[in-house]
């Protein structure tokens, strides 16, 4: 079945982002041209894309991924922990009409949809500085009813639960073991430990026997094409300045059939 990936333009803006990163702003027309080799490796991956303009006055927007959390035709609204960033909700959830009925989250809730990764019938949620209690108990209303258990992992050090874990292949995770205790993703699938020196690559995206992984961490991607998986590689250096990753810039869903 066909893959849609939401995603949106780097905003002119895209310098002033909110980040943790001590080395420096990021050069918004290098993520700019760095964010279209992500569209078409997405296109390599097989998604057909639904690309918004970028928001203007909203440096955060290109990252996508914490506005939705889109599985088994139901999309879930969430509130960001970030209160700056909930006005580049509407125009995300826009184009995630067709992916399934949406559930709105409320306050108190809070979460980001970075938190969030998804394996088979387990959805692991970071409980995080972006993603609270309430938030974790919004995600299992929506998801429970529709066959797909929720489970909380504490999120001590890093942005987002997949600042540090993701799935690039079913039945197939990597952790970044230093920063995430690995037990609990055991239960999902085969976790591959990803060494400390190359933590950031603990997020890569994926399916169908081919994967995204930024540039420059040899290990992981050993790793990977070990796996019998195609590996491409992509400079992400100004989207990692803005606390950014792969899985970041994409919410993703599978075509409905025609009738
Ligand atoms: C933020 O701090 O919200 C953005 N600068 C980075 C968001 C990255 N999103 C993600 O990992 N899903």
């Amino acid at each position: 079945m066909a893959v849609i990936a939401v995603t949106r333009e780097v905003s002119a803006c895209f310098a002033d982002a909110i980040t943790t990163w001590e080395g420096g702003q990021p050069d918004a027309e290098l993520a700019r041209r760095q964010h279209h080799s992500y569209l078409d490796a997405l296109r390599w991956l097989g998604a057909e894309l639904r690309t918004l303009p970028a928001l203007s006055g909203a440096p955060d927007a290109v990252f996508v991924e914490d506005m939705a959390v889109v599985a088994r035709g139901r999309v879930l609204a969430t509130r960001s922990g970030a209160p700056a960033r909930r006005a580049e909700s509407p125009a995300v959830l826009e184009a995630l009409a067709e992916a399934g009925e949406l559930v709105q989250m409320s306050d108190p809730a809070t979460l980001d949809g970075g938190d969030v990764l998804w394996v088979g019938d387990r959805m692991f949620v970071g409980v995080s500085g972006r993603t609270n209690r309430a938030g974790v108990a919004a995600l299992a209303a929506c998801f429970d009813p529709v066959g797909i258990r929720v489970i909380p992992v504490p999120v001590a050090a890093g942005l987002h639960l997949k600042s540090a874990c993701s799935s690039p292949a079913p039945g197939l995770i990597l952790v970044a073991d230093a920063v995430l205790d690995p037990t609990p993703f055991r239960a999902a699938g085969r976790v591959l430990a990803v060494p400390p020196a190359e933590s950031y690559a603990a997020n890569s995206l994926g399916w169908g026997g081919r994967a995204l992984l930024p540039a420059g961490f040899p290990v992981v991607s050993a790793l990977l094409r070990a796996e019998g998986l195609e590996v491409r590689e992509l400079d992400q250096s100004e989207i990692r300045k803005a606390d950014g990753a792969l899985t970041c810039m994409s919410v993703l869903f599978e075509a409905q059939p025609p009738r």
